[in-house]
């Protein structure tokens, strides 16, 4: 991609309506735009990272055994009714007429209907376990929506949902996304904690919330310092893995608000280990059995032909959430630095040249060559100054830059990852080392 020929409207100035980093740094870069209270237009740039982010959260839970559909952001009031959640969930849902007088709502989250599709269609045991999700906008009609798309009314989520036979097997579905989060959480660079959580509307008597830890969090938190060193990386999905991970996490204190127990805290943390902070809730996942499957009257047969209600857990990411908390978590006030599996572009060329000059044809050369090669390259090709053009990139968050100057002999590129020093190679050697970092074929 070209600068000249992309849509990127870079502010210069924080906007005063930003109270965060986030925010501020969404709208400068030109990521997004509000279009209204809590609704919000993803521009190029932010619309690119958000399906990378989204993509990652999809790899990762095909490999826990997840599959994948799309359910429809406008539901049928009837499931609701059926559930019961209809009238309890209030003003946070939208209502909406269609125009012969039916009760409409836009979907806030998707237990009733994806309990709907799974009722009229698996009849028997033989199918459990199954983890089905989807990545589908949600609306909220929050109170206060603030903090840009950190918590707004139309969101981005990715919500999946359990269905198993019996309370064991249950369990084990939702320690399958438990470990699913943490290494989805780990491949965006993010250290998200695991906190014994409340259930709110979604009810059940098992959750957990994923925080990250942030100054600018919605949420206190309460934990052991030792929590942050336990690594998933030897961790699969087979029964024995899913309960030495979750086991390793349940001997560390860590709780929100809703949960904290000072003395339970004092108690089980030395001081010197005791971590009270802020953190963003970046998932949240729960066991509910069978509270919406007797309602919904939504049964398999088990091996005796006998008919049982099915035991269901829901789970979900706030995909749209993700780059702002990204954001608050490596955002040092000077330069973004993108983790390399959601970076909008590999690489950023910044060449100091004028349209036509020298270092213009070689800004484009290496370009053409990097592009050829499967690199996802943008090139700064416009006349702005190279103070302004290091200051644009240092914002955007590109991890790496090539800089084409008058400097340099006629072979040689500087290259530096965007916080790094610079160091001088050929277009050869900047291909292998690209190719080497993303793991390009
Ligand atoms: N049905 C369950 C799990 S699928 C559910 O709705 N859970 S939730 O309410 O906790 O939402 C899941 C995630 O969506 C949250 O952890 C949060 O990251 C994100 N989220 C929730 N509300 C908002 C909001 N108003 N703005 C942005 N993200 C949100």
């Amino acid at each position: 991609m070209k600068l000249s020929e992309y849509f990127l409207p870079i502010l210069k100035e924080n906007p005063s309506e930003a109270k965060i980093k986030s925010h501020q740094l969404m709208l400068r870069a030109g990521m997004i735009r509000q279009s209204a209270s809590g609704i919000y237009s993803w521009l190029p740039l932010g619309f690119k990272i958000l399906k990378k982010i989204e993509q990652v959260v999809r790899e990762e839970q095909n490999r826990a055994g997840a599959i994948e559909l799309l359910m429809p952001t406008i539901q049928s009031a009837e499931i609701w009714k059926e559930s019961g959640r209809y009238d309890g969930y209030g003003k946070e849902m939208l209502r909406i007429k269609d125009r012969h007088d039916r009760d409409l709502l836009y979907g806030p989250t998707n237990e009733e209907l994806i309990t709907e599709i799974f009722r009229d269609n698996i009849k028997s045991y033989k199918s459990l376990p199954m983890i089905l999700y989807h990545i589908q906008w949600k609306f909220r009609d929050e109170i206060r929506p603030r903090f840009g798309v950190m918590r707004c009314r139309e969101f981005l989520m990715k919500d999946s949902y359990s269905f198993d036979l019996s309370d064991d097997e249950a369990r084990l579905s939702y320690k399958k996304m438990f470990l699913s989060y943490l290494k989805i959480f780990e491949k965006l660079e993010l250290k998200a904690i695991p906190m014994v959580a409340d259930t709110g509307p979604i009810g059940g008597d098992l959750s957990h919330e994923f925080i990250i830890l942030a100054e600018t969090g919605e949420s206190n938190v309460y934990t052991d310092k030792d929590i942050l060193k336990i690594s998933t990386s030897n961790h699969d999905y087979s029964k024995k893995s899913l309960d030495e991970i979750t086991e390793k996490f349940k001997k560390y204190y860590s709780a929100t608000d809703e949960k904290f127990n000072k003395q339970e805290f004092e108690n089980k943390v030395e001081q010197k280990n005791r971590l009270s902070t802020k953190g963003i809730e970046v998932g949240h996942i729960f066991y509910f059995g069978e509270k919406y499957s007797k309602p919904m009257n939504a049964v398999v047969n088990n091996k005796e032909g006998k008919n049982t209600f099915l035991h269901m857990g829901s789970y979900g990411i706030g995909v749209s959430r993700l780059p702002a908390a990204i954001i608050e978590a490596k955002f040092n006030d000077k330069f973004m630095k993108w983790p390399l599996s959601v970076t909008p572009f590999h690489v950023a060329i910044l060449s100091f040249g004028k349209t036509g000059d020298e270092i213009d044809i070689k800004s484009q050369n290496i370009y053409n060559f990097l592009k050829s090669h499967n690199v996802d390259v943008i090139l700064d090709d416009t006349n702005e100054s190279p103070a302004s053009k290091f200051k644009n990139f240092d914002l955007i968050g590109i991890p790496y830059q090539i800089v084409v100057s008058s400097k340099l002999n006629k072979e040689d590129f500087e290259f530096k990852e965007i916080d790094g020093d610079k160091e001088i190679f050929k277009k050869e050697d900047i291909l292998k080392k690209l190719k080497n970092i993303y793991k390009i074929d």
